[in-house]
């Protein structure tokens, strides 16, 4: 039998989702426009600058995309493993849903009348208006509030349930949770003890490298962010979708920790090309940053193992034949196969970008946006995709077409094809040289410059092609859901009603220590500690003068 979980429930995941839906199709918009110009073949109008744009499409896709899709998708399987929410739980996610998007709003205004054009990142000594980093922080807080109320739910079950470890869903979102709170709290002491301050005038100088590796503090965990709730769909819903059971309980929830641990003592594996930093503790931050490979292959094998087990039960034989075994026609299984094998290329240049000597080669370059589309583009944005074709039928409780089943199977392979073009072109364009965050791409008819507009593969045109397939794929994906959300055909008969798959998973031989989080979280404030504190306090105490704000645009 398939439940759905409590109407209101429903509609607090659904806001998100809708939300998440809405920052999507501007942000893509604003992606076709910037491939267009980087091409040389569009010109803004004198109101609307590049890195505006640019701003919108990092904050919109990379920001509030993902997040609120996030926490739609906790809402749901939260309420749905551990039961409907309480009415404080209900009220504290609806105060954080308010606190993140009146942050969002005010952060959005900020960029589209032009005084925020500092790019997702925000590096200083880029200057927004105040208001903007006022936005962050809201967004942030909101993130957080609704976080504390997703643990108070899971530690109401713990309560009613003594000794019992929770169900793997509800344990991962709560690994993700810790994650994130202890990613921003970096973040937040750059915004509120730096940006703020120095924004609005109280102070006249900022430390720009203090406060890029108090970002990078976050900004590398926020990839794991994103990852985690992918990681979970594919770990927990893939193998119920292709009639299996969860590979191993415990190997999966070890991963999960293993992931909280070693995603945030790394930030200064993206300032390997700063000075300021001593070369033992970027050295130290690689180490560790390699040692993310662990957690990343166990998944890799146990979804396979998963695949394998499954596909022969059903009856495959030889080497590959459980391979032909697996539910092809099948969208919800297929957009996640697919999302996984791109991040097969992802975590390969993921290695590249975190070596030294390579480093040097490709930072700044367009290869660093080919290599962010491939991994967060597509394995994370193309999971959600997967999960959004039946989530939000089950949410609103209607059905899941055929017709629509065979669109959503068209979106998924143009957006494959669409990205395959535009990230091997800025792959090969960011190796040629060709920078990123720039609208002026042909340097005055400059040799060099001019090669990258007539390779075949490495040529922004290349690359302006994929990007509208990719566009189109967006629109066709925006069709989906607003026709899920409101114009498909209600389900009636029990077998109309989309379930939301959830596999089973043997909790009997997992180690209970595996959910004492108390230990967890202390090995990760230690291992914070050691790379973090001598360099941050030499990063003070030993700080340049600092500087100005500067208004670029
Ligand atoms: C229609 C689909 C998309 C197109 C055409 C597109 C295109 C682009 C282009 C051309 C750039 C580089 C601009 C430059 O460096 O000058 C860019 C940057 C970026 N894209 Fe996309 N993109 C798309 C979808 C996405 C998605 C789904 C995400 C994430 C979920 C994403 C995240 C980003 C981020 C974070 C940046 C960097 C922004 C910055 O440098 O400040 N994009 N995109
Ligand atoms: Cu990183």
């Amino acid at each position: 039998m398939n439940q759905q979980i409590a109407k209101q429930d429903r509609v607090l995941a659904l806001s998100h989702i809708g939300v998440a839906y809405f920052a999507f199709l501007v942000g893509t918009f604003c992606g076709l426009l910037q491939v267009f110009i980087r091409n040389d073949a569009l010109d803004l109008p004198a109101w609307l600058d590049y890195y505006q744009i640019l701003t919108a499409h990092g904050v919109l896709l990379a920001l509030v995309f993902t997040t609120y899709f996030i926490f739609g998708f906790f809402i749901t399987g939260m309420s749905k493993t551990l039961g409907s929410f309480g009415p404080k739980v209900r009220f504290v996610s609806w105060l954080g849903f308010g606190v993140m998007t009146v942050g969002t709003l005010l952060a959005i205004v900020m960029i589209v009348s032009g005084q925020a054009s500092v790019l997702y990142t925000f590096y200083a000594p880029l200057q927004a208006s105040g208001w903007y980093y006022i936005g962050l922080a809201l967004f942030v807080v909101g993130t957080w509030i609704i976080g504390f109320a997703l643990v108070g739910h899971y530690i109401i079950w713990k309560r009613e349930h003594k000794k019992q470890l929770s169900p793997l869903f509800a344990y991962m979102t709560i690994a993700t949770i810790i994650l994130w709170i202890i990613a921003c709290l970096g973040v937040v002491a750059t915004v509120l003890f730096q940006f703020i301050p120095w924004a609005f005038g109280w102070v006249d100088t900022i430390n720009v490298e203090l406060s890029r590796s108090l970002f990078w503090y976050f900004g590398h965990p926020l990839v794991y962010f994103w990852l985690l709730p992918a990681y979970m769909a594919w770990y927990v819903i893939v193998p119920k979708i292709i009639g299996g059971k969860v590979f191993s309980d415990s190997l999966a929830r070890l991963s999960f920790i293993l992931f909280i641990l070693f995603s945030i003592p790394v930030g200064f594996h993206h300032q390997l090309t700063e000075p300021g930093i001593e070369s033992f503790w970027k050295f130290l931050q690689t180490v560790l940053t390699f040692m993310v490979i662990i957690p990343s292959l166990m998944t890799a094998f146990s979804l396979f193992a998963t695949f394998e087990i499954t596909g022969r039960q059903k009856g495959g034989r030889g080497l590959f034949g459980w391979f032909t075994r697996l539910p092809w026609k099948d969208i919800r299984f297929t957009a996640l196969f697919i999302a996984m094998f791109f991040f097969i290329p992802g975590g390969a240049g993921g290695i590249i970008n975190a070596s030294f000597q390579l480093n040097e080669v490709i930072h700044n370059t367009l290869w660093v946006v080919g290599h962010f589309h491939i991994t967060v583009g597509t394995p994370v944005a193309m999971t959600f995709m997967g999960v959004t074709f039946w989530l939000i039928p089950y949410l609103t409780g209607r059905k899941l077409t055929k017709s629509i089943q065979k669109l959503a199977f068209i979106q998924v392979f143009s957006w494959s094809i669409g990205m395959l073009l535009m990230s091997t072109a800025q792959h090969i364009l960011g190796l040629l040289g060709a920078p990123r965050r720039t609208a002026y791409s042909g340097y005055n008819g400059n040799s060099e410059a001019l090669k990258w507009f007539d390779g075949i593969i490495s040529n922004h045109v290349t690359m302006a092609i994929g990007g509208s397939i990719l566009f189109f794929s967006a629109m066709i994906l925006i069709y989906i859901v607003f026709v899920s959300f409101v114009a498909s055909p209600k389900a009636v008969k029990e077998e109309d009603f989309v379930e939301f798959p959830i596999a089973e998973s043997d909790v009997e031989n997992t180690p209970k220590f595996l959910e004492n989080w108390w230990i967890w979280i202390a090995v990760a404030l230690i291992l914070i500690a050691i790379a973090y504190t001598v360099p941050l306090s030499n990063m003070m105490h030993h700080a340049p003068v600092g500087s100005n704000g500067f208004k670029t645009w």
